[in-house]
């Protein structure tokens, strides 16, 4: 607004005429003055609400957003695995071959840290995401696993293994 009210005495005097000529039909000169800051001040206000758009981002270029994250995601095949009392609440999973894909790993145990990391057969580790305390989730982004049969743990607690099975 403030903004706004200093354009007003820069406007050329033709700008001010037209105004004063609009304003002058209405009861509320002031109101008229006022009144087109509000759209102004209205398109900013979207894109910082947005954290996302930190650039001048209007509403309608929002939608076009929507793809290019989605195309983040490849596949957008998510394996949802849970973590509580040191323990994973899933002994497989599941994954396709040679396409990325997403573990939503939810970390139950509050204070306690836990990841999940992959091992290849051979006990190659091929992924391994990052470690946080609960209560907390995180969305780990693995990489493309060619077919096979892997291991899937917690770094900080040996006990924690399961199968994870690429096909
Ligand atoms: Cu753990």
């Amino acid at each position: 607004m403030h903004i706004a009210r200093s354009l007003v005495p820069l406007a050329p005097i033709a700008g001010l005429a037209v105004l004063l000529a609009a304003c002058s039909g209405s009861t509320a000169g002031p109101g008229w003055t006022y009144a087109p800051p509000p759209p102004a001040t209205a398109t900013p206000a979207p894109a910082s609400s947005s954290p996302a758009a930190p650039s001048a981002a209007p509403s309608a270029v929002t939608p076009g957003e929507s793809p290019a994250a989605s195309a983040g995601q490849p596949g957008g095949i998510v394996l949802k695995l849970v973590a509580q009392n040191i323990q994973f609440d899933q002994a497989e999973l599941e994954a396709p071959a040679n396409q990325p894909f997403t573990i939503e790993f939810s970390n139950q145990d509050a204070g306690l840290p836990h990841n999940v990391a992959i091992k290849d057969a051979a006990g190659m580790e091929v992924f391994k995401g990052e470690i946080f305390n609960g209560v907390d989730t995180r969305q780990y982004q693995v990489p493309a696993l060619p077919a096979g049969t892997y291991t899937f743990m917690c770094t900080v607690h040996p006990n924690m293994t399961g199968t994870l099975t690429v096909k």
